[in-house]
């Protein structure tokens, strides 16, 4: 019998429509878009982490100049279909980067991501079969037009889910007034990618961080810690009891959960407060529990020992390759070659469940096929 091809799946693939990127030219505090004399390219300022040096380069134009630059391959769907080719890429599920509609007013949000979910929809009907997405809602809105939003994407054909940041209405994903949502989206089968965008405050990073250490400490850190104190509040609050048919996808194959849930859970057991509440007891669902039954992970944590780890800890059944493109272009060679923050996530699947394996199989793509239903167009 021939062996089947594998088909390879991104999840976790980025994009900015053009409409988006006007409104982030237009705007004059973080996110935004803002062209300086010292580059040809806009740039693009997107973390609280780099509110210093885009002082500093508004003050003085030979300062560094703060962000990345706006390429190309931020809000071309040519570019993304050119990058999915370039590196082997099947069907890509793209969703809106980061901070999503979460920094508009509440008069807005709910028209503005009516019309960034439509222009998802339409570019995927433009590769049908080739492209999905994960929509954004506008959490700034009051709830009716939230819900309202929720019901709009179910009906989009190629949706697939939604992308969520930690910080929900305002308070956090703990927050009791997110329940109607999240009862909305399990009744509405859609998946929901939780993402990073806040970090942890600038001061953690100590005040070298801003000139000497790029944008290290807020990504490779702050981003990880933020989905896993965001995932493990979730958790405490008992969201994934109350709501058991809520399903998410974790960035960076969970940030830090996979390695920190033991000791979530020994501080659990060991919390007198929450013992004597009751809420440590026997048959309490561990947090190793709803890593296997609610949470999958994505395959984006770029070496072999990671994602062991996130195997362990969810299941090969549960992860999901992904790119994070247009972010980590290369420096040193050409854009529109190879990348190495791909092929660095695709050895570390090779490494982990060996190449060709039913595992590497799933984990890049067959999961993804039939957890998101990629194969019903
Ligand atoms: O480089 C960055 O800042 C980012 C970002 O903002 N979002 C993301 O998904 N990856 C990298």
């Amino acid at each position: 019998m021939a062996a089947s091809k594998i088909r390879v799946v991104d999840i976790h693939t980025h994009m900015y429509p053009p409409s988006y990127i006007k409104i982030l030219e237009a705007r004059t505090t973080i996110p935004l878009v803002r062209t300086f004399p010292q580059t040809p390219e806009p740039r693009l300022i997107l973390l609280e982490a780099e509110a210093k040096a885009l002082e500093e380069a508004t003050n003085d134009p030979t300062a560094k100049p703060p962000g990345r630059p706006l390429t190309s391959h931020f809000a071309s769907l040519a570019q993304k279909i050119h990058f999915m080719d370039t590196h082997g890429i099947d069907v890509s599920v793209i969703s809106l980067a980061n901070p999503w509609l979460d920094f508009l007013g509440a008069s807005e949000s709910g028209e503005i991501g009516e019309s960034v979910n439509q222009e998802f929809s339409r570019m995927c009907g433009e590769h049908p079969g080739r492209l999905f997405f994960f929509a954004a809602l506008p959490l700034t809105a009051p709830l009716d037009t939230l819900l309202a939003a929720i019901s709009h994407v179910q009906s989009l054909q190629y949706c697939r889910g939604i992308i969520l940041g930690t910080s929900g209405l305002g308070k956090g994903l703990d927050d009791p007034a997110l329940m109607p949502i999240f009862e909305a989206l399990a009744a509405a089968s859609l998946t929901i990618f939780l993402h990073p965008h806040y970090g942890l405050p600038n001061e953690v990073w100590g005040p070298r961080a801003s000139a000497e250490y790029g944008h290290v400490l807020p990504l490779a850190l702050g981003f990880p810690m933020e989905t896993t104190i965001a995932v493990t509040r979730m958790y405490l609050s008992g969201v994934f009891d109350k709501v058991r048919d809520l399903r998410m996808i974790l960035a960076h194959s969970g940030g830090t959960l996979p390695f920190l849930a033991g000791r979530i859970e020994s501080c659990i057991m060991h919390d007198g407060q929450l013992v004597r509440e009751g809420k440590a007891g026997k048959g309490r669902r561990t947090i190793w529990q709803v890593l296997k039954e609610q949470i999958y992970l994505d395959a984006v944590i770029y070496s072999e020992v990671g994602l062991k780890a996130a195997i362990d800890a969810s299941g090969a059944d549960r992860l999901m390759f992904g790119t994070d493109h247009p972010f980590f272009p290369p420096l040193e060679s050409d854009e529109q070659g190879e990348w190495e923050s791909v092929s660095l996530n695709a050895d570390a699947v090779t490494m982990a469940v060996g190449e060709g394996s039913e595992e590497a199989k799933a984990i890049m793509g067959g999961n993804a096929i039939s957890i998101l239903r990629l194969d019903q167009k």
